[in-house]
Order: C-alpha cells, then sequence, then structure tokens
C-alpha cells in the first residue's frame, strides 16, 4: 500500500470517526474500517468485572452510599447490639452493587470483628475468588456456588443457625456448610465496620451498599424473599440492626432498629473515609 493510499485511508477513517461518532481505536491506523460499522467493535479495556457507574436518580425515592474501594467506610461503634454475649442464631442482609471486584481477597459489605480476626467474628461480603457471595461465622465460611459479577445489583444474605452456614443471592439459597464449632458463640462488644475494615487492609467494598439488617434470629428462604424488596419499619421482631441508608446526607447513619447509629468515615466531621450518599429509586 503506497503513501498516499494510507493517507487517503486515514483522512476517510478520521471523518468516519467524526461523522459516526465511531470511537473506534482500530480506525486510526487500520485500513479497514468494517469495525466502525456495527456494534461489535473490540474494547481493549472490556473487564467483565468492571461495572461501572449506576445512574443517580434525583427523583428518586431512596439513598444509597457509594464506597470508593480505597478507605470508605462506615463505623458502628462498641454498642450493645444485642449480640455480645452470645450469638445462637444470625441473619445479616444487605443490597450491594459492585463497581469492580477484588480477586484474591476479602470483600467487606459488613464485618464484625474481635482483634485480632479469627473466632469471634460475622462477616457478609464476596469471597476471596472474588466471585462468590460469602458468609463467615465464628471461624467458619460458606461461599455461594454462583458466580458474583460487577455491574448489577444483588441482594445477600448470610445466616447462622447454630449448627449451619447457608448464604443467599436474590433470595436464592446459594450454598450451606457445616460448622466447624457448633453451637452458640460468643462475641464481645466491638465495632461493625461497613465498606471496608479497618483492620483488614485489602478487603474494601467498591460501589454502592443499601437496605442493611442484622436479624438474631436464623431468617428462612421465605422469609428473606418476603422481604428483601420492601423496606421495614424496624419494630419487626428479631430484627435489632436496620440501616435503611436513607438520609442523604450528614455523617449518621440512622439505626432504624436500635440504637446503633454508624458514622461516616473515622471521624464525625466530614473526612477523606467518608462514603457518598447517592440518590436512586428502591427497590433497585
Ligand atoms: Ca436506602
Ligand atoms: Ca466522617
Ligand atoms: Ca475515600
Amino acid at each position: 500500500m503506497n503513501a498516499k493510499f494510507r493517507l487517503l485511508i486515514l483522512c476517510v477513517c478520521i471523518l468516519a470517526m467524526m461523522t459516526m461518532n465511531c470511537e473506534c481505536v482500530y480506525c486510526t491506523f487500520c485500513p479497514d474500517c468494517s469495525y466502525c460499522e456495527g456494534e461489535d467493535v473490540p474494547q481493549e479495556d472490556e473487564n467483565p468485572n468492571e461495572g461501572g457507574e449506576i445512574d443517580p436518580n434525583p427523583d428518586g425515592n431512596d439513598y444509597v452510599l457509594k464506597f470508593d474501594g480505597s478507605d470508605d467506610v462506615v463505623q458502628i461503634k462498641e454498642q450493645d447490639m444485642g449480640l455480645n454475649s452470645m450469638v445462637a442464631g444470625l441473619t445479616v442482609e444487605a443490597w450491594v452493587y459492585a463497581r469492580s471486584i477484588n480477586t484474591g481477597d476479602l470483600v467487606t459489605v459488613l464485618d464484625r470483628t474481635e482483634l485480632p480476626i479469627g473466632q469471634n467474628r460475622y462477616m457478609l461480603g464476596f469471597g476471596k475468588e472474588g466471585s462468590t457471595a460469602t458468609f463467615q461465622v465464628n471461624g467458619s465460611t460458606v461461599n455461594a456456588s454462583g458466580i458474583i459479577t460487577a455491574g448489577r445489583w444483588l441482594h445477600l444474605a448470610g445466616v447462622f443457625d447454630g449448627y449451619q452456614l447457608h448464604v443467599y443471592v436474590n433470595g436464592i439459597l446459594g450454598n450451606t456448610v457445616q460448622m466447624s464449632i457448633t453451637g452458640p458463640f460468643t462475641i464481645a462488644e466491638s465495632p461493625i465496620y461497613i465498606g471496608a475494615n479497618p483492620n483488614a487492609p485489602g478487603e474494601e467494598f467498591r460501589g454502592y451498599i443499601d437496605e442493611i439488617r442484622v436479624w438474631k434470629a436464623r431468617r428462612s428462604a421465605a422469609q428473606i424473599q418476603q422481604l428483601m424488596n420492601v423496606q421495614l419499619t424496624g419494630g419487626e421482631d428479631n430484627l435489632i440492626a436496620y440501616w435503611r441508608i436513607d438520609s442523604g446526607g450528614g455523617q449518621t447513619l440512622t439505626d432504624y432498629a436500635g440504637e446503633n447509629d454508624g458514622e461516616l468515615g473515622t471521624t464525625d466531621a466530614v473526612d477523606t473515609s467518608d462514603p457518598e450518599w447517592v440518590q436512586i429509586d428502591f427497590p433497585h
């Protein structure tokens, strides 16, 4: 191909990019502009684990919190969760939208643990493979068999019944495991962290979180499905913490079930660890 012909092709390509609003990176140097004409344009940066932003809805009826995956966190400091002495049954739920998912480490949605981290912990999030919902209680872990992908809303629920752990995704049972240590377990007063655990670097969540609930009882699949798409009053039996995430501003995450208000970031003032309020619709 001679130089003049290359120049002609280049000009045609540039003109095509301008008139077709084509973002095809191949056009600039490639003599074949057919990439521009279809929808199957190769995307060099495409990553199935990248979900992007959600579209904020200024007319939405709810808010969520957006975590940056770096240091954003909500802390619920050491208070009476009704769980401090003994945990005989537990259900933790949340709506989550991951913008991307780490691989190789856990991802925190909600984590309550004494230090050093080990037993006497419960944690809901994503597994080390980065593609599963996970629930950990007292040294045991259940990973959902299904794959988690970024870029969509998912309802996660972890259930502990004293003998087994269950994890649900969108109200569907993802897996069950036998506990390595059965029966009730104790947990001393310790903070709850949402979106990241400052004591566990690398487990930060990147995306949006909403409607977090902690129940001091096992919830069945039918019970989870019945209430996952509706807001609660906070007065439901056995509901001991309920963060609707609906105030739309400020430093406080209000608990509608108890007295376990959370605080955005690492201080009660605006700081770089504050997640961001985003207005959307609920149900998602
Ligand atoms: Ca909300
Ligand atoms: Ca703050
Ligand atoms: Ca930050």
